[in-house]
């Protein structure tokens, strides 16, 4: 037996004394999809507009190497596939559709052959994938506004483009056998105070329900609604706020909430909301990412309030209630190590909170025994989690330790270097 099984089989020994099976936790862990973004690969700009990011959403950094064609991005995708453990989806963009040649479609008129190559992706891969309408960085955003426009031509150019994305999303479905989680989120607010706060939501409302009006399998596709409480340059008012997502989630059957942890006040933390929203949901879903003092959209890390969400998935038996994204963008560093490690650290997350023992801690907290239950959750801190871990990527046939920084490298050296962007 070699040191690294020698070390499993300890781990293994001090979680069974807690009643959890390490074997069986893994096992579970594979078999949940978390939701991979593409747009870590290329800094948002997807490949059917050359409009600048807008919406309130900014990338910064120019390391080299990032992806300018749909080529590019593929191969990005699969060294990052190679690169973590655990089951995938792949997020989409609707501004990431691939026209053949001669055959440009503009965003109201999208269809599910424009992302076909997309769907060869997942099943080369054995992924799944999910998709998201893009309201943003298109000439047809007008004052920064789209289903919330006052200009009707530019209201009916958006709703459209949402009910294209609706008939994607299904064509999606229908192609890989799984749900396809579908997030309407839009940038619309204004950098000032307004005059007038209600009217804009009226219509964002009445926006969303004409885009729902299209015939579609709730069991196949799922709306979101994903609020957020300001952006750059939109920082006086969001017509997406919190109450209004969660109010419309609410109030119209079979469409989801979906929180980003990066789209509240900063003292807010989402691992408290996520038990709120599953009071009242049968299913929400999740952008994780890690806000730096605003929505900066930092590489997710194995931190505090990341292990703190997956522990309320996880100890109140949501990991088929909640739908999992990732949502971040570093232009400063390699973008392959970036994508990487922020799914790395979230299947760290899940995985650490399924080697707790919950209804232990549980009862300790409805027992009133509040001092031996902060002893024991910060003993079980430094329980032999890393050997679980290492045990984990390597039956998922990935890297550990620092090795895998050397597949990045290497990749960097022979591919990224020798781009020339576009
Ligand atoms: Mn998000």
């Amino acid at each position: 037996m070699n040191n690294r099984e020698t070390s499993y089989r300890y781990a293994k020994e001090r979680y069974g004394k807690l009643g959890i099976d390490t074997d069986a936790v893994m096992s579970e862990l594979k078999n949940i999809p978390i939701s991979l973004h593409c747009w870590q690969g290329d800094d948002v700009k997807g490949f059917d507009s050359d409009s600048p990011l807008d919406g309130g959403i900014q990338t910064t950094g120019n390391y080299p190497g990032a992806a300018s064609s749909p080529e590019e991005l593929f191969a990005d995708i699969k060294k990052v596939l190679e690169l973590t453990p655990g089951k995938k989806k792949i997020n989409v963009h609707a501004s990431y559709a691939i026209f053949k040649e001669n055959e440009y479609r503009n965003r109201n008129a999208i269809k599910p052959e424009d992302f076909k190559p997309w769907v060869d992706l997942a099943k080369e891969t054995g992924t799944g994938l999910d998709f998201n309408p893009t309201f943003f960085g298109h000439e047809m955003v007008k004052d920064g506004l789209t289903l919330t426009s006052p200009d009707e031509s530019v209201r009916e150019f958006w709703i459209e483009h949402g009910r294209a994305c609706i008939r994607i999303a299904g064509y999606f479905a229908d192609e890989l056998k799984m749900p396809c989680v579908l997030n309407f989120w839009i940038g619309d607010g204004f950098k000032d105070i307004p005059a007038d706060r209600l009217t804009p939501r009226l219509r964002y409302k009445d926006s969303l329900e004409r885009i729902l009006e299209v015939k579609y399998d709730p069991d196949k596709v799922k709306p979101c609604v994903e609020s957020k409480v300001f952006g750059i340059g939109v920082e006086s008012y969001t017509a997406g706020s919190s109450e209004f997502t969660l109010g419309f989630a609410a109030s119209h059957k079979g469409v989801l909430p979906l929180m980003d942890n990066g789209h509240y006040h900063p003292t807010e933390v989402v691992s408290d909301k996520i038990p709120a929203m599953l009071t009242y949901f049968d299913e929400i879903a999740l952008h994780i990412t890690r806000p730096v003092r605003w929505d900066s959209d930092h590489v997710v890390l194995f931190d505090d309030e990341t292990r703190e969400m997956a522990k309320e998935i996880v100890r109140n038996d949501a990991l088929h209630r909640v739908y999992m994204a990732l949502d971040f963008f570093d232009a400063s560093i390699n973008r392959i190590g970036a994508w990487a490690v922020g799914f790395r650290s979230w299947q760290k997350a899940l995985l650490n909170a399924m080697l707790m023992p919950h209804d232990m801690l549980r009862t300790l907290q409805e027992n009133g025994e509040f001092g031996k239950l902060m002893a024991y959750q910060e003993e079980l801190k430094t329980y032999p989690f890393g050997a679980v871990w290492d045990e984990y990527c390597r039956s998922c046939n990935v890297k550990t330790d620092l090795e895998w920084y050397d597949d990045v490298l290497k990749y960097e050296k022979e591919v990224l270097l020798k781009r020339t962007g576009r």
